[in-house]
């Protein structure tokens, strides 16, 4: 790797609060906050002015700001006619179901991803996104090269405190670039769905992640190279990927060692002997700083998943959330089927025995048709193989993975990148994306200052204090799902494929498609599949 990546990482504010605001229509300096059963899970920035926290109980909030808006998540169950449906929120009947919120976030990728199909990105979680914008900052300096203008102003920006800009330095010109970018790229969000985010500019995404926390809501900070050195001296559980068992684990190691500064008086070695060559390296590199990850597109989830828990339940009761779960699965996999054209190939089961606290599972092939009845009836028999460790149960977990794409639409695929890669200029795997290494323009500029570039270590590939947990699944737990990290060609056919698609008022919802029948081209592509195709 040579010259200086521009990494933007954008993290929408309050995400929750601010599609609620949407959907009803509440303005903004209402406060508002999501309830989950009894507790708070997003809370808007005016509710935050006037002290309350997503740690605050119900009560504790009201007191605190008596014209706080209360909305709970959708929450699902059995409705008197045996089929889900929305239901008043009670623990011990219904479920929670984050589809708004799914919505909502795929709503603003294909924003992102309309505003330029030449961005890399890398979904970090449901509200976060990772962009590697270093091609286009290019596109636009080669632009400037040849006679064209490029404006260097970074005043809509914070820029981290205690550092400053150097205008004549090329690692700072490509962060002011990248942060006009950046803005043009959240105003397009904006506009397109209405929805705010913070975001962070800097060289990798450890420096982006930390700079898009550092003045939210609706701002965004740079963090120059200049200023690294000051930073690496916070608390180094606030590192992503360092705030859960890796964090841990070198607490108990180095209990003496409090900030990422501390952590830089451990020689390479040391941390190598403690905890691997891989992760030693990787925490080596972390502390200062200067961890050069890869932004890997990954827009497809490797798994979908329904579950609930629950109090010790006997049969009775695990079959009567298997319904449920089955239903909210059979529509999680439709939805999939008309977005990416794809179908999982197993169904698995996870029930948790209440005597022992264990998880078991069983799986089996997906059914031909993934209809709730059909989940349900494969779901009993799974149950039945492990009910005997499993009785009585207080989790339930149906999920969907390991997905096939349609046949058909992989020779499209084919067809598209051999199109797009003959097309001049083009570099094949990055379609549009011109071959411009930034190497070339650091040796036009010779005359320049330059700063150091930032070479390390890429992270080990499980981290084993895994990062901020991802999406939330089901009863607020934030375990999150796995993301499928695709290959460039497969985020450029997604990337293809969903450019069409219609605006945030057309897909705000799972049932409004549904209801006004519309399915994407690749929905009705994939419905019309011969019968031996199927699954
Ligand atoms: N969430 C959840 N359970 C939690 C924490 C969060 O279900 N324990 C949900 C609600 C949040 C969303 O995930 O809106 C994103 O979480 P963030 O931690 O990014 O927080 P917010 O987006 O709400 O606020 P901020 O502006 O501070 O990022």
């Amino acid at each position: 790797m040579g010259g200086y990546k521009v990494i933007l990482h954008l993290d929408l504010d309050a995400f929750y609060a601010q599609v609620e605001h949407r959907r009803l229509g509440i303005d903004r300096s209402v406060p508002l906050a999501v309830q989950q059963w009894a507790g708070l899970i997003a809370v808007n920035y005016a509710a935050r002015s006037r002290g309350v926290g997503r740690f605050c109980d119900i009560q504790e909030a009201k007191s605190r700001c008596p014209d706080l808006k209360l909305v709970h998540v959708e929450t699902i169950g059995n409705t008197s006619d045996g089929r889900m449906g929305g239901v008043a929120a009670n623990k011990a009947t219904s479920k929670a179901c984050l589809n708004r919120y799914r919505s909502a976030s795929t709503e603003v990728l294909k924003a992102m991803q309309r505003f330029s199909d030449v961005l890399l990105i890398e979904r970090a979680s449901i509200d976060e996104w990772y962009i590697d914008a270093t091609a286009l900052v290019e596109e636009r300096l080669e632009g400037v090269e040849e006679g064209g203008s490029c404006s260097l102003d970074w005043r809509e920006s914070h820029v981290c405190k205690g550092a400053s800009l150097n205008a004549s330095l090329d690692c700072d010109v490509r962060l002011i670039v990248g942060a006009k970018l950046c803005k043009e790229i959240r105003d397009a969000v904006k506009a397109e769905t209405e929805y705010e985010m913070s975001a962070g500019i800097s060289h990798n995404k450890m420096l982006s992640k930390l700079a898009s926390a550092m003045n939210k809501p609706n701002m965004q900070t740079i963090v120059p190279s200049s200023a690294v050195e000051a930073l690496m001296d916070l608390d180094y559980t606030e590192i992503n990927g360092l705030g859960g068992k890796l964090g841990e684990k070198l607490k108990t190691l180095y209990p003496n060692l409090k900030t990422s500064r501390d952590l830089q008086t451990i020689g390479q070695e040391d941390l190598a002997r403690s905890l691997g060559q891989k992760t030693g390296a990787w925490i080596h590199a972390l502390c200062r700083g200067e961890v050069d990850e890869p932004v890997k597109p990954n827009l497809l989830p490797k798994s979908l998943n329904a579950c609930k828990s629950f109090p010790a339940s006997p049969i009775e009761q695990v079959h009567k959330w298997l319904l449920i779960l089955a239903e909210e699965l059979a529509d999680r996999i439709e939805q999939d089927r008309q977005d990416f054209a794809r179908m999982p190939r197993f169904l698995v089961l996870h029930a948790r025995g209440a005597v022992h606290f264990r998880d078991h599972s069983s799986q089996s092939p997906m059914p031909k048709s993934a209809t709730r009845d059909r989940l349900y009836e494969v779901g009993l028999k799974l149950f039945e193989k492990i009910q005997g460790e499993c009785l009585p149960c207080s989790r339930l977990a149906l999920g969907a993975n390991s997905f096939v794409f349609d046949q058909k639409d992989m020779k499209k695929m084919d067809t598209y990148f051999v199109a797009s890669a003959s097309e001049p200029g083009n570099s094949g795997a990055l379609g549009k994306r011109k071959n411009i290494g930034t190497s070339a323009l650091v040796e036009k500029k010779k005359g320049k200052a330059q700063c150091k570039p930032f070479f390390a270590p890429a992270a080990p590939s499980k981290q084993p204090g895994g990062c901020r947990a991802t999406e939330s699944e089901g009863e607020g737990s934030r375990d999150g799902i796995d993301l499928n990290a695709v290959d460039i060609s497969q985020q450029k056919y997604i990337l293809s494929m969903i450019k069409g698609a219609q605006g945030p008022a057309a897909n705000s919802s799972a049932s409004k498609r549904k209801s006004s029948g519309g399915q994407s081209n690749l929905g009705q592509f994939f419905a019309t599949r011969s019968s031996s195709q199927d699954l």
